[in-house]
């Protein structure tokens, strides 16, 4: 059965957005909106320039500052970072710890342990997390810990640290995040599904039992409401439909997943809505589009704090992918006609992001609240003709091994961050931040495994046929005959 449903907009929206059969009549609502107070605080990072420390990279010159509203005035808070040792956990561990939070690091290190599974390794030298922060304490006196905890298994260790150490915030990026490894091996579809929803509902069970007011703050993705055309703008996380009867309801943005890692995102979600109506928790999801970009200027102050860079098919995000395979003299991935649409943000925005969340916690008893954590949409081809501006990189189309549109329109409503302050880093103006990421990547070409940059996971048989059919990738002046196609199980 089709509902009539009529989406009701939000903030600053202009037009309707529908699913199912048109209605005559539209309107827009506000929608919830995120309380931001007058106070202001300077959220910009001047660590970067400190002392002369900057080594790998010099972000901070193009990095805006931002003068922004802040909810609770940034109050100084004791903040859980799960997974953060991992590309966006790390550089966000920094910069609330330089805002002056008391900043815990929860990781069970599987990140590092799936490079090894993979036989591939963050583009950039990573060293382990005990030297990480004992450099970050070394250089700036500040003191972040880290606590060994595997968020899916050890339910009672890290409830047991929550009734302990009492935080205010937890962040949660612990989950496995690649769309690829998680529809690589029916091995790696288990483990993503038990790892993501086994690690979010122990955070959200064990605030319950620590019997603790505890702000979280989960990192969702754009992808949860899929990438069908929209027929107009994504409002942040809810609609307002017309049920039959003409019953008004607001509801989740309808799930439409398109990986098995998506898939546990959606699943979080409801799983979030239920804590939230039965426990009352304080919930913040914030739906981000894909991160781009490797240091900050934090994780620049020294070779130490480097960030990690997924270069390889299976970790590997298309513009990061693309400025390394400039920089190796790869032809540029474009998978299919490069006709994707997708919405993007650079590390230092997704920094900015989750200190504006966690500085803006909703009420007891609010509903969950849901920001679209994007600075803008582009297609892939698109991003790869930036590129191969920038770098004289050439373009190749390679067979698509996901199952997805070949072509899509994303418009993407990011208000609310707006509303708080971000002003984000667009690619248009991005050039001088896609050359400093080339040049990371130039800088440790020599480590780059050439036969780990195509991606050997397919969606379906289907899409390992293909691949099998076309021409193999070229990598670099070499052809990877051998390692495309055929691997799909
Ligand atoms: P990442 O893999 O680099 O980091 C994740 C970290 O979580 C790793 O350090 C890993 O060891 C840890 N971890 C995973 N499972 C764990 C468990 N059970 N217990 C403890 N630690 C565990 O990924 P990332 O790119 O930093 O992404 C972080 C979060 O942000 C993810 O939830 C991801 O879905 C989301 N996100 C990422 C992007 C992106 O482009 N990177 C975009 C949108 C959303
Ligand atoms: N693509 C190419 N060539 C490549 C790699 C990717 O054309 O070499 C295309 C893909 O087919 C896809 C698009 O680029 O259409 C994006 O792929 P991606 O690997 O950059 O991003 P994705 O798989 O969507 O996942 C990443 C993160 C994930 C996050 C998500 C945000 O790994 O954690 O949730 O971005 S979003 O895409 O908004 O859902």
């Amino acid at each position: 059965m089709i509902y009539r449903i009529t989406v009701l907009l939000g903030i600053g929206a202009t037009s309707a957005y529908q699913i199912g059969m048109p209605l005559a009549g539209q309107r827009a609502v506000a929608d919830t909106c995120l309380v931001t107070a007058n106070s202001l605080i300077d959220v910009s990072t001047a660590a970067a320039t400190r002392a002369g420390l900057v080594s790998m990279a010099a972000p901070a010159a193009e990095i805006p500052t931002h003068a922004a509203p802040v909810g609770d005035g940034g109050k100084k808070k004791k903040i859980f970072v799960l997974g953060g040792d991992g590309f966006c956990g790390w550089p966000t561990a920094l910069h609330l710890s330089d805002k002056g939070h008391e900043v815990v690091i929860v990781d069970n290190l599987s990140r590092r342990k799936i490079d090894v599974e993979l036989g591939c390794s963050s583009l950039t030298p990573i060293v382990s997390i005990e030297e990480r922060v004992s450099t970050w304490h070394e250089l700036t006196g500040k003191s972040i810990r880290f606590e060994y905890i595997d968020m899916a298994t050890e339910y009672d260790k890290f409830t047991q640290m929550l009734k302990d150490e009492k935080p205010d915030t937890i962040v949660h990026f612990a989950e496995q995040r690649a769309a690829p490894y998680s529809m690589k091996t029916p091995l790696a579809k288990r483990y993503t599904i038990e790892n993501n929803l086994g690690a979010t509902h122990n955070v959200l069970c064990g605030i319950v039992d620590s019997g603790l007011d505890i702000h979280l703050v989960h990192l969702g993705t754009m992808g949860v409401y899929g990438y069908g055309n929209s027929g107009g703008k994504i409002p942040e996380g809810y609609i307002d439909v017309i049920l039959p009867g003409n019953r008004e309801k607001k509801i989740l943005h309808p799930a439409y997943p398109g990986s098995i890692y998506h898939a546990t995102k959606c699943l979080d979600a409801l799983l979030f809505q239920f804590y939230q109506k039965n426990d009352q928790l304080r919930l913040t999801d914030l739906h981000q589009g894909i991160v781009w970009g490797t240091n900050t200027p934090l994780t620049a102050m020294d070779e130490r704090l480097c960030n990690r860079f997924d270069y390889d098919g299976e970790y590997g995000t298309v513009l990061n992918r693309f400025l390394m395979q400039a920089a190796c003299d790869i032809p540029l991935t474009v998978y299919g006609t490069g006709g994707q649409t997708r919405a993007f943000i650079h590390i230092a925005d997704t920094c900015r992001c989750i200190e504006l969340a966690c500085n803006n916690p909703p009420s007891a008893g609010d509903p969950v609240e849901i920001l679209n954590q994007v600075a803008q949409t582009a297609r892939v081809r698109d991003v790869a003709e930036i590129v191969a501006r920038i770098s004289g990189a050439t373009v190749q189309q390679v067979s698509n091994p996901r199952q997805e549109d070949a072509e899509n329109e994303l418009d993407v409503s990011n208000d609310k961050f707006k509303l708080l302050g971000l002003d984000p880093i667009l690619l248009d103006s991005a050039e001088g931040l896609m050359t400093e990421v080339k040049d990371i990547a130039n800088k440790f070409a020599d480590r780059c495994d050439r036969s780990k940059v195509i991606s050997k996971s397919y969606w379906n048989k289907k899409r390992a046929d293909a691949a099998d059919d076309a021409a193999a990738p070229q990598v670099g002046g070499e052809r990877a005959a051998t390692e495309v196609g055929g691997v799909y199980m």
